[in-house]
């Protein structure tokens, strides 16, 4: 086999590298107020593939208890400007799903969701390249629990 055949080939392996990295990722929101993954431990931190050019992340509440109880969803923002959002969260209350409405330091989130109920959001990977991006459940109490980091690499 000459050489440009093994050339090819590699191109061929790459490509299909890029191709295959998982741009979605499944998580769930608890009735212990954690963040945990298929295989039900709990997350911390989401690692991103580069190759992506936008990631899908698919919350699903798995409680039991209401939405007003145990509600739970999941927010995007620069780790600086969390603590502001989950306060002006809880001011603005259950009935705007405690975020408040439009605020722009928000870059993705989904609905508050009840016991059962999925949302999914989509990130542009380019958007948050430069790292510094958590994730967190604005619920009132749970952003000191659920909360991580989102790396892109
Ligand atoms: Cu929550």
């Amino acid at each position: 086999m000459g050489r440009y055949n093994l050339l090819f080939i590699g191109i061929l392996c790459s490509a299909n590298l890029a191709y295959a990295a998982e741009c979605a990722i499944d998580i769930y929101g608890t009735e212990t107020k954690d963040y945990t993954d298929t295989a039900g431990k709990k997350i911390s931190q989401i690692v991103i593939p580069a190759a992506c050019s936008e990631f899908a992340v698919t919350l699903t509440n798995t409680s039991k208890r209401h939405k007003t109880t145990m509600g739970h969803n999941f927010v995007v923002a620069k780790q600086g400007d969390v603590k502001g959002i989950v306060l002006d969260g809880a001011i603005a209350g259950i009935k705007k799903d405690y975020l408040k409405p439009k605020d722009k330091r928000v870059l993705v989130h989904t609905k508050l969701l009840g016991p059962g109920e999925s949302d999914t959001v989509k990130i542009k990977v380019a958007s948050i390249k430069g790292g510094g991006y958590d994730f967190f459940c604005s619920f009132l109490g749970h952003e000191t629990k659920m909360h991580g980091k989102l790396i892109v690499q």
